[in-house]
């Protein structure tokens, strides 16, 4: 007999004891609805008929595909059936006010690396949870370590939501056939030592030398300062780095690097760093910008941008070390997360 819980079972049993947990359990059910459908269209790729560009752009420019306009409606449709005050969505300039008397706010990247669909790449809807404040929009300005909850969908071979809830890190698969998420992974734990690191090197000329330095130890190997080989993946895929990180371990970086628009690194403080720096470190890894805890920063503008460190808890300790022996490059930058009252100092 298959005991495992679904989805609903899961998050409704002990739901009566506390409002912002009901609350929070809530929003990812009307999540997990929008994530079926947005898994249905995904799957059926350009048969779907929603290939190609919108011809429009999201709020840092980059160029929107229909399935990313797609994937933000579905998405803000569910949250307004659900106790949501405000939303910020990747697709949208600002949060939108739905219900300015609910107990919670939402950051929704509603579909990451919708580049790689063309690739059949596994891509993702990455979401975070936290208690409204007296003022909602401030309540986006928080730091990390408000969060109530967080969570991604992985649209791959099997669609599979990664859920930090209840401070536990557990993995729901969804069966086709019932259109329902099943756990299947319960208290999911990443191993503190690796040896796979994953970054994209094409990038290693514009890096800082602390990250710098860090890459070439990992490939000297058992020559080098960590004494044994590692192997290397980048997926460019945010979800996919962090679902395979959660299953093996291993260490990921997109570090800040000196190419124009990169120097607060390239991945979004709000709705990808903090809810996945919450789920790295539910399950027991950690997430850090080389200077700081993720959990710990807290956003200047909805779209900030933040160097991401994240996985096994030692590495990220490594690469954490690398950058306090290591004079920063970007020393004399004016970005605003380098300079002297920046969020790194
Ligand atoms: P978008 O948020 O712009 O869709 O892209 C994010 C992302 O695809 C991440 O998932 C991935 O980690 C990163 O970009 C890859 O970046 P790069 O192409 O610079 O290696």
């Amino acid at each position: 007999m298959d005991i495992r819980p679904a989805l609903h079972a899961y998050l409704d049993w002990p739901a009566h004891h506390n409002p912002t947990r009901a609350a929070a359990a809530a929003v990812v059910e009307a999540l997990a609805g929008a994530a079926v459908e947005l898994a249905r269209i995904i799957a059926a790729g350009s048969l779907a008929g929603i290939g190609g560009e919108s011809g429009g752009t999201n709020p840092d420019g980059d160029r929107q595909k229909y399935v990313d306009l797609v994937a933000d409606r579905l998405m803000r449709d569910a949250l307004r059936t659900a106790p949501v005050a405000a939303v910020l969505s990747e697709e949208a300039e600002l949060p939108e006010t739905l219900d300015a008397d609910a107990p919670l706010c939402v950051a929704i990247d509603p579909l990451d690396g919708s580049a790689n669909l063309e690739n059949n790449i596994s891509v993702g809807t990455i979401f975070s949870i936290r208690p409204r404040g007296y003022d909602i929009i401030s309540t986006f300005f928080e730091p990390g370590t408000a969060q109530c909850a967080a969570g991604c969908f992985i649209y791959g071979p099997q669609t599979v939501l990664v859920l930090a809830f209840d401070q536990c890190v557990d993995a729901f698969t969804l069966d086709p056939r019932t259109n329902q998420f099943v756990l299947t992974a319960r208290d999911l734990q990443i191993p503190p030592d690796t040896a796979e690191f994953a970054i994209n090197s094409s990038n290693r000329r514009h890096w800082s030398g602390a990250v710098r330095g860090y890459i070439d130890d990992c490939l000297a190997g058992v020559n080098g300062e960590r004494g044994h080989d590692f192997n290397m993946r980048w997926i460019g895929s945010l979800v996919a780095e962090a679902y395979r990180i959660l299953v093996r371990g291993g260490v990921f970086l997109y570090p800040a690097d000196a190419r124009p628009g990169y120097r607060e690194g390239r991945l979004r403080l709000l709705y990808e760093a903090h809810p996945i720096a919450l789920i790295m470190e539910w399950a027991g890894g950690a997430a850090s910008s080389g200077r700081a805890r993720i959990l710990e920063l807290s956003a200047r503008t909805p779209h900030q941008r933040v160097p991401l460190i994240m996985g096994s808890a030692r590495a990220v300790r490594d690469v954490d070390a690398a950058h306090q022996t290591v004079e920063p490059l970007f020393e004399s930058s004016d970005a605003p997360l380098f300079a002297r009252r920046g969020l790194f100092r």
